[in-house]
Formats: structure tokens, C-alpha cells, sequence
């Protein structure tokens, strides 16, 4: 209460301690994360350092509260974390949100009391990486229509099938993930499961190589004839399906974050190549055309925010919020391809090298459309909410 009291004089009407997270992140992204954002990009190395450092400095489980080892923030400083890391370097900020909104948050909403003295002091710390399977070769968009099995026998579950493009999948120790206990019960046939890396009958598969988000780990999870002890079912069985839905509510307010740090990078570079660069006697920032390219992308910019700070204002109040995180990760990833693409074209011919991280950013940017829902689905999820069906 005293926190919403001292809302200081802030254009974002950031609390203090909001403030004090950005601040910090800020300096943690210039200093420590930019550096090494070209090199993890075109090595594709999932920077470990970079995450044992912000393990060190509490970033890895924000929300999550410190009886669980994680930092106690509310939702908003941990979006801002996010967005402050994606500015410099997306692929960082892609495994920090995965690992945070997609792991550490369900298991905190969803297992039972003996289940996160067990797993979430270790993920929250930063101690153990985690990852989140859904998508399957056959259950992308249609997530209902999971094939991968999870048969009872005795005090263990045997899973059987494939997840695809999981991030941080081969840097993780724990996983959740969801199977299909009942046949023919659609959804409502759907469970999860929390595991470890250990897992007898669970492997790890090849990995495609990707067009952005190259720092940032991706992989398959295996099953054959995985054991997965019963006590290891998250929540109840068949609520698997409802689980996830809801945990993606709130990852995409962290992934409209990233997006909005990915945005507001490409505009960073933008002005300040802008203004270095001369043609015609005087920087390109002089002219109209450039001015105007800048404007919009910063009126852009600043709506995204407004959007995405909203999303997690009305989680943090105990709001509906799914119609508005939608729209703040449908809105922020499409701002954040055209500030991009912007970028490059006020970088001209060498926004189109490797020389500057302009197209990195145009790489990166084009994830967010696509992964925790494509804006179709983002489009559709709105639509459900405001036609009430
Ligand atoms: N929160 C809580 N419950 C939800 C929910 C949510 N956000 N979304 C759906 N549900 C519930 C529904 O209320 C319904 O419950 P009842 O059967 O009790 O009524 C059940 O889940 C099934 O919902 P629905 O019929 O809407 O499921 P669909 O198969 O039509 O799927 C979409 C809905 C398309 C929205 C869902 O599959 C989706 O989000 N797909 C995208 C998946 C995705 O983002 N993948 C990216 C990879 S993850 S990194």
C-alpha cells in the first residue's frame, strides 16, 4: 500500500521500487548483456554467464516471492526487466521470460505445496534453468490437439511423443510439460507434469537452426517410454490444458515486454545513427523524411508501452487481463517488426550488414509474432473476449 502511495513523479507512473529494478537492469544490460549480444548471436551459444549473473543479481524468478527464493516484485518491475534486456539483447531476454513466466510462474500458481518446496527454490534462484513443453510437431496454434501420451501405471506415468522448439530445452533441469491422460477428451484429457532433466525414458533431441533469437537455446524434449512418478502431475489430472492457456496469459505480457525492448532498441540505434551519419552536407537526422520515420516509430513505441504496463498492471490488481495481454503482445510484436525494419532502412546499406546490430534486432523481432501464440491467434483470442464466446 505505501509502494502505491509514493508513485514518484515518473511519466510512467513507476513506483519506487520499480524504478530501482530498471535502473539496475539498465545498467546490468549495457554493461554486462550488449557486450556479448552479437557474438552469442552469431555462435548461437546460450549465454550461461550471463544467466549465473543474473541468477546473482535475483533477476531469474522476479515475480515469485522470496519464501520461495525468488525476488518478490510485483509483475510490472519483472516486464520491465525483460523489456530492458530485450533493448540490447532479445535472445537473452527471450530464455529470461521462457525460464520466469513460463516455469517458475506455473509451478508457483499450480503445484501443490510439496512440489515447490522441491522445485521452486532452485528455478526462482536461478540455481536450475527451466523449460516449458507444449508446441509438438502436430500441436503448434492447435495446442488442444497434443499427442504426446501420459499412461498411469502404478505410482508412475509413461509418456510417450515429441515437443519441438522448446526454448532453453537443453540448458534446463526441470521441465513441465503437458500429455494427453485421456483419450478422446479433448482439452479436458490434457494433464501436466513437472520433471527432471534425469528422467528415465526423456531425452533430448536435435535442434533446428533459427533465423533470429540465436543466443537464446531451443530444442526438442524426447519421451520413450519416459517414468514420470505420479506425484510429479501438476495440479489435477486433465486441468493440464487450462494450466498452460493461463500461464500463457501471462507470458505474453512478457513477450509484448520483449517485443517493446526489441522496439525501442531499433529506435535507440536509429537516432543515433541519425544523427552521426552525413549526406549531403548535414546528418540524415536533419531531414524530414528520416524525422518523420523516428516519430512514428516513437508514437508507436510509447503506445506499445502503454499497452503492455496495463496488462501487467491489471494482473498485479488480480484483474481479467487475458483480452489485454493479447493485445499488448499482438500490438508490441507488430511495432516492434516495423521499427526494425524502419532501423534498417535509416541505417541504409549498412543496416543490411553484420557491422551493425540493426539486423539482429530485424531477426529477433520476428519471433514475438510467432512464438506463445502468432498474432492470429493473438487476433482470435481478442475476438473470443470481446464477442464473449
Ligand atoms: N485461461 C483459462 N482457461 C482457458 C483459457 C485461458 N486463457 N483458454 C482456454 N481455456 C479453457 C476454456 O475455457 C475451455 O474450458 P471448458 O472446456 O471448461 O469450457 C478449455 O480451456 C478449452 O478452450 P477452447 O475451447 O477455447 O480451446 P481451443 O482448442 O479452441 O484453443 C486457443 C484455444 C486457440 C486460444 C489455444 O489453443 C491457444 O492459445 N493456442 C495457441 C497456443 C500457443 O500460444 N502456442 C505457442 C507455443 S507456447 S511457447
Amino acid at each position: 500500500m505505501v509502494e502505491t502511495m509514493s508513485v514518484v513523479e515518473d511519466k510512467w507512473g513507476l513506483s519506487e521500487s520499480q524504478r530501482m529494478i530498471r535502473d539496475m537492469v539498465r545498467e546490468f544490460a549495457i554493461g554486462k548483456v550488449e557486450p556479448r549480444a552479437k557474438e552469442i548471436d552469431q555462435n548461437c551459444r546460450f549465454p550461461t554467464e550471463t544467466f549465473d549473473e543474473m541468477a546473482e543479481l535475483g533477476l531469474m524468478g522476479l515475480p515469485i516471492p522470496e519464501e520461495y527464493e525468488g525476488g518478490g516484485a510485483e509483475y510490472l518491475g519483472y516486464a520491465i526487466t525483460v523489456e530492458e534486456i530485450a533493448r540490447v539483447c532479445a535472445s537473452t531476454a527471450l530464455s529470461l521470460a521462457a525460464h520466469t513466466s513460463l516455469v517458475c510462474l506455473p509451478v508457483y500458481m499450480f503445484a501443490n505445496d510439496a512440489q515447490k518446496q522441491k522445485y521452486l527454490p532452485d528455478i526462482a534462484s536461478g540455481r536450475k534453468i527451466g523449460a516449458y513443453g507444449l508446441t509438438e510437431p502436430n500441436a503448434g496454434s492447435d495446442a488442444g490437439g497434443t499427442q504426446t501420451t501420459a499412461v498411469k501405471k502404478g505410482d508412475k506415468y509413461i509418456l510417450n511423443g515429441a515437443k519441438i522448439f522448446i526454448t532453453n530445452a537443453n540448458y534446463a533441469q526441470t521441465f513441465i510439460a503437458t500429455a494427453v491422460t485421456e483419450k478422446d477428451a479433448g482439452t479436458k484429457g490434457i494433464s501436466a507434469f513437472i520433471f527432471d532433466r534425469d528422467t528415465p525414458g526423456f531425452s533430448l533431441g536435435a535442434k533446428d537452426e533459427k533465423l533470429g533469437m540465436r543466443g537464446s537455446d531451443w530444442g526438442t524434449l524426447q519421451f520413450d517410454n519416459a517414468e514420470i512418478p505420479a506425484e510429479n502431475l501438476l495440479g489435477e489430472e486433465g486441468n493440464g490444458f487450462k494450466y498452460f492457456m493461463q500461464t500463457l496469459d501471462s507470458g505474453r505480457i512478457s513477450i509484448g515486454a520483449l517485443a517493446l525492448g526489441i522496439a525501442q532498441g531499433a529506435l535507440d540505434k536509429a537516432v543515433q545513427y541519425s544523427q552521426e551519419r552525413k549526406q549531403f552536407g548535414k546528418s540524415i537526422a536533419d531531414f524530414q523524411a528520416i524525422q518523420f520515420m523516428l516519430s512514428d516509430m516513437a508514437t508507436e513505441i510509447e503506445a506499445a508501452r502503454h499497452l503492455v504496463y496495463n496488462a501487467a498492471r491489471l494482473k498485479m490488481a488480480g484483474m481479467p487481463f487475458g483480452k489485454e495481454a493479447s493485445m499488448a503482445k499482438l500490438f508490441a510484436s507488430e511495432v516492434a517488426m516495423r521499427a526494425a525494419t524502419n532501423s534498417i532502412q535509416i541505417h541504409g546499406g549498412y543496416g543490411y550488414t553484420k557491422d551493425f546490430p540493426v539486423e539482429r534486432y530485424f531477426r529477433d523481432a520476428k519471433l514475438c509474432e510467432i512464438g506463445e501464440g502468432t498474432s492470429e491467434i493473438q487476433r482470435l483470442v481478442i475476438a473470443r473476449h470481446i464477442l464473449n464466446t
